[in-house]
């Protein structure tokens, strides 16, 4: 019988000697310890044992059994410690690698102006409103006192859809949505997609505009200028002066346009100004009684200005973009040039 004991020693103290991962380690643990294992076997002999010797049978097979998990215990714990270091020099990696470097997108030219137009604006007081993009004849036109006949409302000029419904060709018609709710005083600035039939190098079938709209109590041109003189100065440059001259618009009377004294030659004339010293920004005027009527506002206790500009244009002439379609081309050779 001491010979079994001897040989099933013998046997694993080869085996241990010569495994070669824990996988096999694992495998050889059932062998001889598992359910169907040698070791159990042995077990399972004790019947053929006369009785006065299976005390000292089951000490034999209980004190091998603990040398041999002892055993494949130490193996494992060197196994494992082995495994782990082997990883870890195989991934180790090296931190203080540069990284790949990646190409950084850049604001575009029209979102950049708006943001300005808002952070001047805002400034003053001004609050961001965004109507919507599709709206009906009555917001676009009636309540801004577009006549029925008026040439605007032609369809060579506004993109129809169906059941009564436009695109809107100017921001101002969410500023009648305003308007009708609030009560003044208003301050309120709105950016945003109009869309008119036009196509050439200065103008596109979508645009963006910035209206800005005051309605309160006593006011007048002067703090139009006065408002604008300063969107003037961060836009084109401190030294820049505006002038008005009179024009017409059917929401507005007096309407007037909105000039810039030029920033490429400071005023004296060149090709950019024509030769004036003065380039044409924006649209203005104080904001029609009627418009004022229509939103239910008494025109004979408060007064407003309102202004419109086209982002582009504004973005054209302050970076010296000669065609407005670059910027909807999209083309990043064009794009990358606007960085901080
Ligand atoms: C312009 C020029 C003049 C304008 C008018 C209004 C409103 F809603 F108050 F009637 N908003 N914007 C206006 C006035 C816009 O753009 C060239």
């Amino acid at each position: 019988m001491s010979s079994v004991f001897d040989e099933l020693m013998e046997e694993i103290k080869t085996f241990l000697r010569e495994f070669h991962s824990s996988r096999e380690l694992h495998e050889a643990r059932m062998r001889f310890l598992g359910r169907t294992g040698k070791l159990t076997a042995l077990y399972k002999r004790m019947k053929e044992i006369p009785p006065e010797e299976r005390p000292a049978f089951g000490q034999r097979i209980n004190a091998l059994k603990e040398e041999i998990e002892a055993r494949f215990a130490s193996i494992e714990q060197d196994l494992r410690a082995r495994e782990l270091s082997e990883r870890l020099a195989s991934e180790r990696i090296d931190v203080t690698m540069p990284g790949r470097r990646r190409a950084q997108g850049t604001l575009h030219p029209v979102t950049r102006v708006r943001n300005m137009l808002i952070d001047v604006f805002a400034g003053m007081g001004f609050e961001v409103f965004e109507g919507p993009e599709i709206e009906n004849d009555y917001y676009n036109f009636t309540a801004l006192n577009t006549p029925a006949d008026h040439p605007a409302r032609d369809m060579q000029d506004t993109f129809y859809l169906a059941d009564g419904l436009l695109l809107r060709t100017q921001t101002s018609a969410g500023q009648i949505r305003l308007m009708e709710k609030k009560k003044p005083p208003i301050k309120m600035l709105s950016p945003g997609r109009v869309f008119r039939s036009d196509d050439d190098a200065t103008h596109s079938p979508m645009f963006h505009q910035m209206e800005g709209l005051v309605v309160d109590k006593n006011i007048t041109l002067c703090d139009l200028q006065g408002m604008l003189d300063e969107f003037a100065r961060v836009i084109f440059g401190k030294g820049s002066k505006t002038r008005l001259r009179p024009s017409y618009f059917p929401f507005t009377e007096p309407s007037v346009e909105v000039d810039v004294s030029c920033h490429a030659c400071g005023g004296t004339g060149c090709a950019l100004c024509k030769g004036t010293g003065w380039i044409e920004v924006l649209g203005a005027g104080m904001v029609n009684r009627r418009v004022l009527e229509n939103c239910g506002i008494d025109p004979d206790e408060y007064s407003g200005f309102a202004f419109g500009m086209g982002i582009e244009r504004i973005a054209m002439l302050k970076y010296g973009i000669n065609n407005i379609k670059l910027l909807t081309e999209n083309d990043v050779r064009f794009l990358a040039q606007f960085k901080d």
